[in-house]
Order: structure tokens, then C-alpha cells, then sequence
């Protein structure tokens, strides 16, 4: 009799899901210039000036307003760098990050 080995049948599902985005957030603070906080949008998200307009007056009259969305890395360094300009001179400009739904 022959012996025959069962070879164990296993399929690798190979399932590829997108990464989750993470929204930079622009927070209101009553210090820091409109037109700097233009200029940072401009700078570190490559907004138009009128792009970043837009979303500095959301932010004011609002209290807050989503700037972009990236990965989690890109969203967290981003804001980081964003809210260390503010600090350089003194302002307390401030960008977080949140997970998209
Ligand atoms: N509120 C600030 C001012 O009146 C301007 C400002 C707008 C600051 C948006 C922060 O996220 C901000 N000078």
C-alpha cells in the first residue's frame, strides 16, 4: 500500500485595504495674524491664497475647518510642522489630526 501525505490546502486571500485618511484640522485661537496663518497654508499644504482663505476665515468664524486629508504619517507630520511655524513666532496657531470615518 502506498502511504500518501495529505498536503494541507491552504489559500492565502490576499486582501489590500486602503489605509485609513486622516483629516489635518485648523484650530481658531484670537493671536495669531490671518494673513500668517495664510501664509503657513500656503506653505505646508500648497494651498492658492485664496484656497487658504477660505479655510483660515472657516476656521475663525467656525472654530475649526479641515484643511486635507493624507496618510496617518503625512497628516501627522504636516500638522506638526504647520503648528511649529506658529510657535516660531510666538503664536499659538494649532493643527491636530483626526481618522476619517
Ligand atoms: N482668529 C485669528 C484673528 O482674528 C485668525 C485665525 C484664524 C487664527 C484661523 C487661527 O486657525 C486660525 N487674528
Amino acid at each position: 500500500m502506498i502511504d500518501t501525505v495529505a498536503k494541507p490546502k491552504t489559500k492565502t486571500k490576499t486582501k489590500t485595504e486602503r489605509p485609513r485618511l486622516h483629516k489635518v484640522i485648523l484650530v481658531n485661537d484670537d493671536f495669531t495674524p490671518r494673513e500668517f496663518v495664510v501664509t503657513v497654508l500656503k506653505a505646508e499644504f500648497r494651498m492658492t491664497e485664496d484656497q487658504a482663505h477660505k479655510v483660515m476665515i472657516t476656521a475663525h468664524q467656525r472654530g475649526v475647518c479641515v484643511v486635507a486629508v493624507f496618510t496617518k504619517d503625512v497628516a501627522e507630520t504636516k500638522a506638526t510642522r504647520a503648528t511649529d511655524a506658529g510657535r516660531a513666532k510666538g503664536y499659538p496657531l494649532l493643527f491636530t489630526t483626526e481618522p476619517e470615518e
